[in-house]
């Protein structure tokens, strides 16, 4: 079979597609999905971020992937295959979430993980017997090898010279349940393992040595992760990963991880605000712990970086202020500002909506740079502009020259780490002030 798949880009408010010259890093669900297709089938992958979509009536089956943010532009595509009659099926994050309204358009959605049900999937459609709801009754367990398939994807688009950071899994899900998230809400409270073997073996055949590892916290289980930051060791990759303040709790792993190879971790504080953390079921991150933790990080050579949420209903407006300083007592190497999003099927999203406090549905508003819901004591546009107000602060040329200077003091590769954060903190930069988070996928938009 002919198949094409796809990692849309989301939709401006004229309901065009936001397109980029680069995109930050490779889709890994579709590298799964590649990988698990068996060979006699031609597969083309699109990240239609940076890429023209191929739109034809050639192909057997079109397999599209989509956080909420990009579930308009996913059902725009969608539509002009399904006219060409060509079959849409739309998986991911949204369709998780969301089925019945994926279902309006697209042919069949599928519902959590690909891995246990691609191949039965590929047999249905084979057959002219798409059927229009996958789910498999139970999270893959992971003791499956499955290396992403990466060598027939476009990977000039990627980080600088063709030189993608690659994304990669150790862990899945995540056993807390913070009430704006939608992990848990995907995953369930299910925490998976990957075996270390298989990790190796997917680090092997990468086609960088430079990894993201996308576990939303990858040291939930220390004995695995002693064991897989020993393994590590020997490879002399480099990577960057996501950690929360427990990590205090086994602060031998700090040490490890950076003798494995880490330069950076994430951590969500979210909010320094304790009533903020308190009702969004975060109280598990002790704020008191912060400048230890960061301490630490920073003496093991480790960037530590912060992902902070503006706008829960206890933060008042100026809370900003008071969390740009205490980024700057903690000396967190990077900062990354989210406004609040309800994102459909999150404990917040209900909570709003029963409230009657959503402002609108349009899905592509909901990438955490836009205001869609009724704050708390200030109005949506106040919020809007504190939000950029406090990333213009954040990104000012000095406070970016202060920070380089620490990110390099504490590295071991002063060369290397000066590089690194003199591209990272100029290119968030860069993307705050054209109004858009520096996650937001692509860099460089084409206007
Ligand atoms: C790494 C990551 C990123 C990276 C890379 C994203 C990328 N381009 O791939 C970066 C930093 C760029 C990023 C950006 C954003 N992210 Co992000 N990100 C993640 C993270 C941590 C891991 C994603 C991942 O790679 N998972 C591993 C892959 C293998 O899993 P998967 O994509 O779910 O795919 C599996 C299944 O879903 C299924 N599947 C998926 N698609 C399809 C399609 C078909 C046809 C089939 C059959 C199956 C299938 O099979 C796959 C294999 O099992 C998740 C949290 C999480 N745990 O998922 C958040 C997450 C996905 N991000 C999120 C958000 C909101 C964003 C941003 C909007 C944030 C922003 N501030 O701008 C942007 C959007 C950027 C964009 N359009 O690319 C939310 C999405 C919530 C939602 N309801 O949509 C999440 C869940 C975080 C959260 N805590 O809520 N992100
Ligand atoms: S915000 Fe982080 S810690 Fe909380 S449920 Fe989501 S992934 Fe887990």
């Amino acid at each position: 079979m002919n198949i094409l798949m796809i990692f849309p880009t989301k939709l401006d408010k004229n309901n065009k597609p936001v397109k980029y010259k680069r995109a930050l890093f490779p889709p890994l669900s579709l590298a799964i999905l590649n990988s698990l297709t068996p060979d006699r089938h031609k597969v083309t992958v699109v990240n239609d971020l940076v890429e023209e979509i191929p739109f034809s009536s050639n192909y057997d089956l079109v397999a599209i992937t989509a956080l909420t943010n990009q579930s308009l532009r996913a059902y725009q595509i969608a539509q002009t295959f399904r006219e060409m009659g060509v079959k849409v099926m739309i998986g991911g994050m949204h369709a998780t979430v969301l089925p019945q309204e994926v279902l309006q358009h697209s042919d069949a959605v599928v519902v959590g993980e690909a891995e246990n049900i691609w191949a039965k999937i590929l047999q249905d459609v084979e057959m002219g017997k798409l059927q229009k709801l996958y789910q498999d009754t139970a999270p893959p367990d992971l003791q499956t090898l499955v290396i992403p398939k990466w060598n027939n994807m476009n990977m000039k688009i990627y980080g600088q010279g063709g030189k993608p950071v690659v994304p990669l899994f150790t862990t899945r899900g995540c056993p807390y349940g913070c009430k704006f998230c939608s992990v848990t809400k995907y995953f369930g409270k299910t925490f998976r393992l990957k075996p270390i073997s298989n990790v190796l073996a997917e680090i092997e055949a990468a086609p960088n040595n430079f990894f993201f590892f996308v576990d939303d916290n990858i040291t939930v289980n220390p004995d695995y992760c002693k064991e897989l930051f020993k393994a590590l060791k020997p490879y002399n990759i480099q990577w960057l990963s996501q950690v929360s303040t427990r990590i205090l709790k086994n602060p031998e792993l700090i040490g490890l991880a950076a003798h494995a190879g880490c330069t950076g971790l994430y951590i969500g504080i979210e909010s320094i605000n304790r009533r903020s953390l308190k009702s969004a079921r975060k109280d598990f991150n002790n704020v008191d712990d912060y400048e230890e933790l960061f301490r630490q990080l920073r003496g093991a050579g480790i960037v530590p970086m912060a992902a902070i949420i503006i706008g829960f209903d206890e933060d008042p407006l100026d809370q900003f202020q008071v969390t740009l300083e205490f980024l700057d007592k903690i000396k967190a190497g990077l900062a990354l500002f989210s406004i609040l999003t309800p994102l459909p099927g999150t404990d917040t999203y209900a909570e709003m909506e029963k409230e009657g406090r959503i402002l609108n549905n349009d899905w592509s508003l909901y990438d955490m740079s836009n205001v869609v819901f009724e704050p708390n004591g200030y109005s949506p546009e106040e919020l809007r502009l504190v939000y950029w107000k406090c990333y213009e602060k954040y990104f000012s040329l000095v406070n970016i020259a202060i920070r380089i200077f620490r990110n390099v003091s504490i590295s071991k590769k002063p060369v290397d780490a000066f590089l690194l954060s003199l591209i990272s903190q100029l290119y968030s930069r860069k993307k705050v002030m054209t109004l858009e988070h520096p996650y937001s996928g692509g860099s460089d938009r084409i206007l």
